[in-house]
């Protein structure tokens, strides 16, 4: 095992990872650059991560104006912010979460069967970002599965542990009613229009879900669960079981910044504002860089399900949002598009899809 340590990551692929093994040490590829600051830069101030109360959305025109400026607020401010109130009840979250789990402590056999490094395939399980082909490794384990419409995928999905389709896909369905309510304040608070992207979103739109799950890492100071990174939807709904997760906040310090840490509240949701909100804003509203640490001692399960518009329907930046002191600050992009960019690029070590889609002064 100890001859392992200075091992490459080729070495750590799917099926064979440190964590799936539970590897009592972190193998050097496995740690990240310093400039990661896994842990040092943590500032726990976490009162200051914006919560929202979603159903007053629902309410009195007032209260919808209200929610509406919070939104705007915490999309200019963090890219970020966590919603109660949301109307999906507790069991539906606590089912996919226990469901999640069941499936990562099924045999490796049952996983394997889902195993795929292809970014295309619509259901693939696999390690870290990229296994073997990134430079660092990251101490996460996931299953990756297309969720919108429904039927057209989850056919496809696992059936083991046997209530995974029924559970998950309650979940999804809830999420997704959700993510249109809140594009539809998105795009209000933008000045677009409550409807702007509902039928691109709305019938048309994709729905990835991300499982993911940390095991217990022998040494939290050294690997990430994730490295920072934004996502490349419009916007991503999360549910997690324990803390791990941190945001950048880019406008402490004076501009330099500071990690936030997200505490753990039942029943709660984050909502992360992703590359494509960012385009459709020009630039207005930021995408959350956020990364996972680890811990330990327990196992970190967390559903993302990211919401964008169709494979190749291209968000754009809206001529409304476009005058003389603010041209288009972004090229036409694709969720398709970033497939492609995933491909070819190393999230591991910064590399971010916002950045090519910029357009240089
Ligand atoms: O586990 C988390 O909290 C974040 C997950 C995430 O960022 C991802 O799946 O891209």
């Amino acid at each position: 095992m100890e001859n392992e340590k200075g091992a490459s990551s080729s070495t750590f692929k799917m099926g064979n990872s440190a964590q799936e093994r539970s590897l009592p040490y972190v193998p050097d590829c496995y740690a990240v650059p310093p400039s990661y600051e896994p842990r040092d830069a943590l500032d726990s101030k976490s009162e200051s991560v914006p919560t929202i109360d979603i159903s007053r959305l629902k309410g009195s025109d007032d209260e919808r104006r209200g929610v509406i400026q919070e939104i705007r607020l915490a999309c200019q401010s963090f890219g970020f912010f966590q919603i109660v109130n949301h109307g999906i009840d507790q069991s539906i979250l606590d089912d996919a979460l226990a469901v999640a789990k069941g499936f990562f402590e099924l045999p490796a056999k049952e996983k394997n069967k889902f195993m795929s490094n292809d970014v295309y395939a619509p259901v693939r399980y696999t390690t870290s970002l990229k296994d073997g082909v990134d430079k660092t490794q990251f101490w996460r384990i996931f299953l990756k599965h297309y969720a919108h419409p429904l039927h057209r995928w989850i056919h496809l999905w696992p059936q083991n542990p046997p209530e995974y389709r029924e559970k998950i896909g309650k979940f999804c369905e809830e999420v997704r009613i959700l993510s249109l309510e809140i594009m539809g304040a998105i795009t209000e608070s933008l000045g677009l229009g409550r409807d702007y992207l509902s039928s691109r979103m709305g019938e048309n739109g994709m729905q990835v879900m991300a499982v993911n799950c940390y095991p217990p890492c022998p040494d939290p100071k050294t690997a990430l669960g994730l490295p920072p990174h934004s996502d490349y939807s419009c916007i991503t709904i999360l549910l997690q079981n324990l803390t791990g997760l941190e945001i950048f906040d880019l406008t402490a310090h004076d501009g330099s910044g500071r990690w936030v840490h997200v505490p753990e509240v039942k029943g709660v949701l984050k909502v992360h504002i992703g590359d494509h909100v960012e385009v459709l804003s020009n630039g207005l509203y930021k995408s959350v860089i956020h990364k996972v640490t680890l811990n330990e001692e327990k196992t970190r399960i967390s559903l993302a399900s990211l919401h964008s518009l169709g494979m190749d329907d291209k968000m754009s930046v809206p001529c409304q949002l476009v005058n003389d002191e603010n041209p288009v600050r972004y090229r036409e992009s694709s969720f398709n598009d970033f497939l492609g960019f995933l491909v070819k690029n190393d999230i591991s070590q910064g590399d971010r899809f916002i950045d090519t889609l910029r357009i240089k002064d």
